[in-house]
């Protein structure tokens, strides 16, 4: 076969070691700036910040700790059933894989899938697929770590790197998208997203999706409102990286962190709430924000799903259902789909 590269004539090759490379788009995509996205999300009547503006430096450190406060049962939940779900991968995986990840993901995660796989085939590939840099760092503690992996990071949106990785070569994809991050798209989003995963995917490819599961209202708002206040934090940084990077002069003391979990929708609902009524200067922007006592900036939709609803969404979409694996107490959910 040829360099599978040349085919992609609109990224660019770096490449770091013999096991560590990566492709990044070559030109500046028709993608709107972030000043430009908060110029029209706030300047709405409902107004609005969209959650992946969440994870700067800080927010993404801030999210890492909401994994492992109390109330906050996901991570761990999901992490436990990858760890029963590794011993049964082999029943549906014929042959070799490669890992292909949506988010470069915490390591933890990664890593039960890695050791499964690493184990069991000569050599593995893993493809993690972010917009923001793949760490340095955890892809060389990774290549320490697996002697016989070797990594190649795809810096670009979900969609970009998918349609990249769609004419690569020919080799099988396990493609994960793990932690329920699903849930931050709105029905039709998300169903237009599995869309695209679908058409990505080569006949025999499989699929495997983490997400978090309808449960008592008190379970899902203690989990969104913890009491060490952490989710306050994450939610509230959104406003101070704005500040720093848009010119804009948000008093924090002047909002508070409010989630509410809607039972009709299925989601719980994150929204910054003004204290007062107050004006703030967005400059790189070009905006003035003019906010009423109690009005609520909305900055986040966390979805949860029932089984039935997974899998009746999987099969319009039209994969073929593998496997689910639930933990014990039902909190949360990993299917296993593929493209046949
Ligand atoms: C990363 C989108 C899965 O919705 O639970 C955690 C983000 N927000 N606490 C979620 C989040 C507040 C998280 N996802």
């Amino acid at each position: 076969m040829s360099n599978p590269v040349q085919k992609n004539k609109e990224y660019k090759k770096f490449i770091v070691d013999s096991r560590l490379q990566y492709f990044k788009p070559h030109a500046t995509r028709i993608e709107k700036t972030f000043a430009e996205e908060i110029s029209s999300s706030l300047g709405r009547n409902l107004k609005s910040i969209p959650p992946k503006f969440f994870y700067d430096k800080k927010g993404s450190d801030l999210f890492e700790k909401i994994c492992s406060v109390l109330e906050y049962y996901p991570t761990r939940t999901e992490i436990s059933i990858l760890q029963k779900l590794k011993t049964e991968l082999s029943l549906f995986l014929d042959g070799d894989f490669r890992l292909v990840e949506l988010g470069s993901g915490s390591s933890t995660k990664t890593r039960l899938l890695l050791d499964f796989l690493t184990a069991s085939q000569k050599t593995t590939e893993y493809f993690p697929i972010d917009i923001s840099e793949i760490l340095a760092e955890s892809s060389e503690e990774l290549l320490n770590d697996y002697k016989n992996l070797s990594i190649t990071g795809i810096i670009d949106t979900y969609e970009g790197g998918l349609e990249f990785l769609k004419t690569y070569d020919d080799k099988k994809n396990l493609i994960i998208f793990l932690g329920s991050s699903f849930g931050n798209f709105s029905p039709v989003d998300g169903y237009k997203f599995l869309e695209k995963i679908f058409s990505t995917m080569k006949p025999g490819d499989l699929f495997l999706i983490g997400l978090d599961l309808v449960k008592d209202t008190s379970i899902l708002e203690s989990a969104y409102n913890d009491s060490k206040g952490i989710t306050a934090k994450f939610n509230l940084n959104v406003l101070s990286r704005i500040n720093d990077e848009l010119d804009a002069d948000f008093n924090l003391e002047n909002f508070s962190h409010y989630a509410v979990y809607n039972e009709k929708d299925q989601r719980i609902e994150m929204y910054l709430k003004s204290l007062t009524e107050q004006s703030v200067i967005i400059s790189k922007s070009d905006l003035e924000l003019k906010l009423q006592k109690d009005e609520l900036i909305h900055t986040e939709y966390s979805h949860k799903y029932r089984l039935s609803q997974i899998h009746d969404l999987l099969d319009d979409v039209g994969f073929e259902l593998k496997h689910t694996w639930l933990d014990d107490k039902k909190y949360f959910s990993l299917t296993l789909v593929s493209k046949n």
